[in-house]
């Protein structure tokens, strides 16, 4: 076998930022993936990503989102590359809900700025949107989108600036983890790895199927709309939207174009068994809650999509990351599960996942994201 110091395997939104946090170290460091860069086969394509502190899934992901922030703007220097818009969000749902009550918290226990808005308020502000009577709205100023592809794209750019090593279009035979040693194989290579991060997405059960990981991998499509009129324009004003609704939770960007609106439904879609040969075809119903929500709520918004995109969500059991070492070999650490919320973490993702490889631990706080919380009842 070929010895490396550090390897990191899957190449996408984590592992390219994990590849070149190690490498801006001085790290010696190889990149293994089984696609190319900023490929359309995992979960980290399709244009934008929302990037919110508001965080209604938990407040103690906070202080990660703020190093996140910092991460991205960083990166925009050194790549010499705009990544992120910061448009601002618009939240709606039930007042009692769980999104509407999480983003009041993380305003209440981080001070993330948010303004609430009255009905008559909220209407005259989203002309675009005829949210149901009763519900509450917010509006996040300081968030907004990433360019998903550009972002995974500068990582890896600024990466091989720094001398990492990569191979593409290399699939993953299997992955050997004893007390002493980590060992890779695929069709064509064998390594040896000091330290390796595993970032591999929807294949990241089977990567680590030895550690019985709580996962499951879900497709979801993404749905370009045409628009009807020029509200939604990021040029006119146009935001970030999350909608809380009775039938499920719908998120969508500002038209970039001009010509569309990206949006999609973040609950739901269809269980995948095997993420190498997901269908990314659009099936008749793949269509039908999405375009009521458009029908329902946004009247400037055509409910039929003009062109769609498949990417999936590599759900765990409770929809929060799990970022971890391996309990046989420490050296070993993963980022997985990030449950359809994880990219706009990337940029931190890396950075924790080089501390705990280098070192064995960070001091950013990630305890409440250890695969330890699914055994806590055996113990
Ligand atoms: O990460 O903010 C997010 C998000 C919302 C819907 C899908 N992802």
């Amino acid at each position: 076998p070929v010895h490396v110091d550090y390897l990191v395997l899957g190449l996408g939104g984590m592992g390219s930022s994990a590849l070149y946090h190690l490498a801006r170290r001085g790290l010696k460091v190889l990149g293994v993936e089984q696609f190319g860069i900023a490929h359309d086969r995992g979960s980290s394509h399709g244009e934008t990503r929302i990037i919110r502190k508001a965080y209604f899934e938990h407040p103690d992901y906070i202080p990660l989102l703020q190093r996140a922030y910092t991460l991205w703007e960083d990166l925009e220097q050194e790549s010499g590359k705009s990544l992120l818009n910061l448009c601002g969000l618009m939240v709606a749902g039930p007042p009692e809900g769980d999104v509407i009550k999480g983003v009041h918290l993380a305003e209440e226990r981080h001070g993330v700025q948010v303004e609430t808005l009255e009905t008559v308020e909220a209407r005259r502000r989203f002309p675009g949107f005829q949210l149901p009577e009763g519900f509450e709205v917010t509006f996040e100023p300081e968030a907004g989108f990433l360019h998903v592809e550009d972002c995974v794209q500068a990582h890896m750019d600024c990466a091989l600036s720094h001398g990492a090593q990569i191979v593409l279009h290399e699939p993953i035979e299997s992955l050997l983890v004893t007390e002493t040693e980590i060992e890779i194989q695929t069709a064509n290579q064998h390594w040896v790895a000091e330290g390796v991060i595993v970032t591999a997405g929807a294949w990241a059960g089977e990567c680590l199927k030895d550690l019985q990981l709580p996962l499951e991998v879900a497709r979801k499509v993404l749905f370009w709309n045409p628009v009807q009129s020029p509200v939604y324009n990021l040029d006119q004003g146009g935001c970030g939207f999350l909608c809380q609704m009775p039938f499920g939770e719908f998120y969508g960007f500002p038209s970039l174009d001009g010509k569309t609106v990206k949006l999609a439904e973040h609950t739901g879609g269809d269980m995948v068994t095997d993420p190498t040969n997901v269908n990314r075809e659009l099936k008749e119903a793949d269509s039908t809650s999405v375009s009521r929500f458009v029908g329902e709520v946004m009247s400037g918004l055509s409910p039929e999509p003009e062109r769609h995109a498949v990417c999936m969500y590599t759900r765990s059991a409770d929809r929060h990351f799990i970022i971890d070492q391996h309990p046989r070999n420490q050296r070993l650490v993963y980022g997985a599960g990030f449950s359809g919320h994880g990219f706009k973490f990337a940029s931190v993702m890396g950075e924790i996942l080089a501390d705990l490889v280098t070192e064995g631990k960070t001091s950013h706080p990630i305890d409440f994201l250890r695969a330890g919380r699914f055994q806590k009842e055996d113990t």
